[in-house]
């Protein structure tokens, strides 16, 4: 656990004024139940990123692609938000300068409460067309085999509307999450290995346009050198306390 010095820092950097920017990756999700990524226990131990999370892979494998998509949207479904979603809800609740972007596609912010969470990776529970324009809300059950499933309006192929290695950010989200960090004063940086940008570039930007970076994580991270105060721990148990009226 952190030491009380930086806990009590943490405190009063996010109780004063100005502008606080969120970033968040699959660790705040974690105490959930919704695996993280890389790691002991993560999804992509079994898998290489490139084998399921790109285009080149959803084109070469499409029906195996749906599946494993299939597999965690059930498993997210089960989830519900931990402690640490609802302190970053109250945050925002509690003050009005507050952006949080995140990098999860499990939806677990908006479902705390989190108001117009920047959802800088998609949405598992979203499918786009691989060929049109054509985007819809997934049901919070699983659809049934043949996969994937055929866009109502020009029959191609529908994939999960989240973002995979090689593709852009959705513009709008992005430039969003770009002018919060350059802006904010205290930047909190949770769960994240930090090692997939342009997201994780946001903490420079931050850093650079002068703000404070505070990152809660039980790991190091290439973050954590260049953050002011470092919170090792569980985001569920130390954002509570950091972010505690
Ligand atoms: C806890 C905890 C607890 C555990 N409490 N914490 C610059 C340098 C090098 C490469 C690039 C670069 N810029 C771009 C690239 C290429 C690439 C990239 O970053 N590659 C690197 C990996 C080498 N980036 C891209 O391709 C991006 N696109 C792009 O750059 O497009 C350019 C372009 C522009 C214009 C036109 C066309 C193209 C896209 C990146 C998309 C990433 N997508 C994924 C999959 C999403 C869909 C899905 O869910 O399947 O997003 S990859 C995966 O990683 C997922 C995550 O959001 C993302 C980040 O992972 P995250 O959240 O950090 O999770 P983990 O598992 O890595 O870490 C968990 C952390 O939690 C750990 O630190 C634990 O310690 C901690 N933890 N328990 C708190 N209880
Ligand atoms: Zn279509």
């Amino acid at each position: 656990m952190s030491d009380p010095g930086s806990l009590a820092g943490a405190r009063s950097l996010l109780a004063g004024p100005g502008p606080v920017c969120v970033l968040t990756g699959a660790g705040v999700s974690a105490e959930s139940g919704v695996p993280t990524f890389r790691g002991p226990e993560g999804l992509w131990r079994s898998y290489r990123p490139e084998e399921l999370a790109t285009p080149a892979a959803f084109a070469r494998a499409p029906e195996l692609v749906w599946e494993w998509y299939s597999w965690r949207r059930g498993r997210v479904a089960a989830c519900r938000p931990n402690p640490a979603h609802e302190a970053l809800a109250a945050l925002g609740r509690r003050r009005g300068d507050v952006t949080l972007a995140t990098q999860n596609v499990d939806g677990l912010h908006a479902l705390a409460g989190t108001r117009e969470p920047l959802e800088l990776h998609g949405n598992l529970f979203r499918v786009r067309c691989t060929r049109c324009r054509f985007r819809a809300e997934h049901p919070r059950e699983a659809l049934p085999p043949p996969w994937p499933p055929r866009c109502p309006e020009c029959r191609g192929a529908l994939r999960p509307d989240v973002v995979w290695f090689g593709e852009a950010l959705p513009s709008e989200e992005l430039s969003r999450g770009t002018a919060a960090a350059r802006a904010c004063r205290v930047f909190l940086v949770v769960g994240t290995s930090g090692v997939v940008h342009p997201a994780a570039g946001l903490a420079f930007e931050a850093k650079s346009g002068g703000a404070a970076v505070i990152e809660v994580n039980p790991e190091a991270t290439p973050l954590s050198e260049d953050a002011d105060l470092v919170l090792r721990g569980k985001a569920g148990e130390v954002l509570p306390q950091v972010l505690a009226p």
